[in-house]
């Protein structure tokens, strides 16, 4: 049983116990969203922990308690969980995969099962497709318009999943393959490489001599589901997370060729293919032959760059939006890396909604590497949250300055907040409160549906106070997949004023690392590069394994072409502080 499947069967019982009525459900369902939030993002699979360690190394699992434990430990067992076919029982219905779609929680999700049987998405679009919500007592007006155009946006992205939850499990195959002994190399090619957001497939080569060995392995791997197809150089996999991975096995000589065309993206390889066919070469995922036919570049992806007068550029930059010009006028920039991040300003403890104490975020951020990092909990308006106000922020801060003491020398820890923006551009903390802080981080996270000139408003006016210093994930989308991961497109905004706004401010613009936001995302990253202002690149980590986010992150950064020098947590503490400051 795969962490994803039990963190599914988690939230699902989250979902259900949530239209139960008994003493401290909220806190029950709480309890199964963070576990499964916890299992979701985690490297290590639960199985293993349990079967190394038992009930005793679950309970180490931050956010894991003596119940959630005994639900691991029998789903490992039996496959099964009786708990969660009691209520499977009383809730006949695919709770999680409906209430994935924007617009409808779980009370809407029963009432449509009571009231006309739908179970599943299915159902749910063909009802929609039938018009038959629009009339529903407790279903308003708009109801089924947000549900059907929240269904066209999970079945747009279908098929394809988010890379900070597919990247981790790519790494392990490929890390049991170099383990096996039966190749010289094995590398991950494709969008994982190129750090694309979402993946709709795994590309992995290797070089060897022993091709139906590697292949065997390969096919009777633990996190394959079923072969789809199966040869001496090429196999494709169906894994147990829902997508599919290719393998191809290679000579030395066509490798480099390879790793050129399987990195992609498409459109990049065709802008190459054209170069070398004007040189009077041909390129393809063989090699790099002259007129007469010899090979003469496939041996590395560096050498076939060469050879066409290109200078070699990161695999994240391979967009077709420019690179190719760059690369010919040896004009590719030095993009920001995951070594030159000194800290993380976007992070959540115990006091909210995070699962860790502050004592263990700093070890981890201690771990990481890092020269400092900002505790930025929840503001007040922020209920399911457990945000704060104004005097438990003071009392916070006290126990801040005993862990800073703890930690001194080692790590810096910045006082901060992630304040809400109000929907009349006012924070959610006072300024007496706020100017206290090292670090604050503003975001919106209610009255999504204002228009783009009242929000940008909003956001502008926030900005406005002075007491700003980052703006988190600016557009609020969230990505999602086809199940755990809800969808959300995100507020009406105009980022280019936006950015005008914070250059004025002095604010940075966040790039989110959290997997599901990526917020800036690579396009909107490259659009605001033109102004004078600072991103900062933050994991919004809500548990310790949230921190290694980071290079999904920088990832992204790379994406959008961004350099050191326009990254605000690649300063160093009094650099740093210098501009906070202001
Ligand atoms: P994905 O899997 O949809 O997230 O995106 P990719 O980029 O990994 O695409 P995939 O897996 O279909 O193919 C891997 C690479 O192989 C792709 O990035 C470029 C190369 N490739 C695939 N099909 C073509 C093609 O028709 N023409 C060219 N020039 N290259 C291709
Ligand atoms: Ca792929
Ligand atoms: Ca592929
Ligand atoms: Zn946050």
């Amino acid at each position: 049983m795969d962490n994803k499947k039990v963190a599914e069967i988690f939230d699902e019982i989250a979902s259900m116990l949530s239209l139960e009525d008994f003493p401290n459900v909220r806190f029950e369902v709480r309890a199964y969203r963070k576990a499964a939030l916890m299992i979701s993002t985690m490297q290590e699979p639960v199985d293993e922990i349990y079967r190394k360690g038992g009930i005793k190394a679950l309970m180490e699992i931050p956010g894991i308690g003596t119940t959630m434990s005994r639900h691991i430990e029998e789903l490992v067992n039996t496959g099964r969980l009786s708990k969660y076919e009691k209520l499977k029982k009383k809730y006949p219905i695919d709770m999680t995969s409906l209430t994935a779609v924007p617009g409808l929680g779980a009370k809407k999700a029963i009432l449509l099962y009571r009231k006309i049987g739908i179970k599943n998405r299915e159902d749910l679009k063909k009802a929609i497709e039938a018009h038959k919500i629009k009339g529903l007592e407790g279903f308003g007006k708009k109801s089924e318009e947000v549900m059907r155009e929240g269904l066209l946006m999970l079945e747009s992205g279908s098929g394809r999943q988010i890379l900070g939850y597919v990247l981790p499990v790519a790494e392990k195959i490929v890390d049991k393959i170099d383990r096996s002994g039966l190749v010289e190399k094995v590398m991950i090619a494709g969008s994982a490489r190129r750090m694309r957001e979402t993946v709709g497939d795994i590309d992995i080569l290797a070089i060897s001599k022993r091709g139906p060995e590697v292949m065997d392995f390969f096919a009777n791997m633990d996190e394959v589901s079923k072969v789809i197809q199966k040869g001496p150089t090429k196999s494709s996999v169906f894994l147990k997370i829902g997508l599919n991975c290719d393998l191809r096995v290679l000579e030395p000589l066509s490798f480099g060729a390879a790793v050129q065309y399987f990195t992609g993206s498409r459109d990049h390889n065709i802008q190459v293919r054209q170069i070398a066919i004007d040189k009077g070469y041909k390129l393809n995922e063989y090699g790099l032959f002259n007129k007469s036919n010899k090979n003469i570049g496939g041996i590395s992806e560096e050498s076939i760059y060469e050879k066409l007068g290109m200078q070699w550029m990161p695999p994240e930059m391979r967009e077709d939006r420019g690179e190719v010009k760059l690369a010919l006028e040896h004009r590719i920039p030095k993009l920001v890396e995951l070594a030159d991040i000194k800290g993380d300003l976007h992070t959540h403890t115990k006091e909210t909604d995070g699962v860790n104490t502050l004592e263990e975020m700093a070890d981890a951020a201690i771990r990481h590497g890092y020269e400092y990092f900002a505790t930025t909990n929840h503001s007040k308006s922020e209920h399911i949250a457990k945000g704060m106000d104004d005097k438990k922020f003071k009392a916070y801060f006290k126990k801040v300055d005993k862990v800073r003491k703890s930690v001194e020398g080692k790590i810096d820890i910045l006082y901060g907040a992630e304040v809400d923006i109000l929907k009349d551009g006012s924070l959610d903390l006072e300024d007496e409160t706020l100017k206290q802080m090292d670090c604050v981080v503003a975001s919106v996270h209610t009255s999504f549906n204002m228009n783009e000139k009242d929000m940008t408003d909003r956001v502008i006016r926030a900005f406005s106070s002075g007491l700003v210093d980052i703006f988190a994930h600016p557009t609020g989308r969230l990505i999602g997949d086809m199940k755990m991961h809800k969808a959300r497109a995100g507020y009406a905004i105009d980022l280019e004023r936006v950015a005008e706004a914070a250059e004025e401010n002095h604010v940075a613009l966040e790039i989110n690392a959290f997997p599901d936001r990526t917020d800036l995302n690579d396009t909107n990253i490259m659009l605001l590069s033109k102004y004078k202002v600072m991103f900062s690149i933050n994991t919004d980590s809500h548990s310790i394994s949230h921190m290694d986010f980071m290079r999904y992150g920088v990832g992204t950064a790379r994406r959008g072409w961004l350099k050191k020098d326009k990254v605000l947590n690649a300063l160093n503490l009094i650099s740093l502080q210098k501009i906070l400051a202001k």
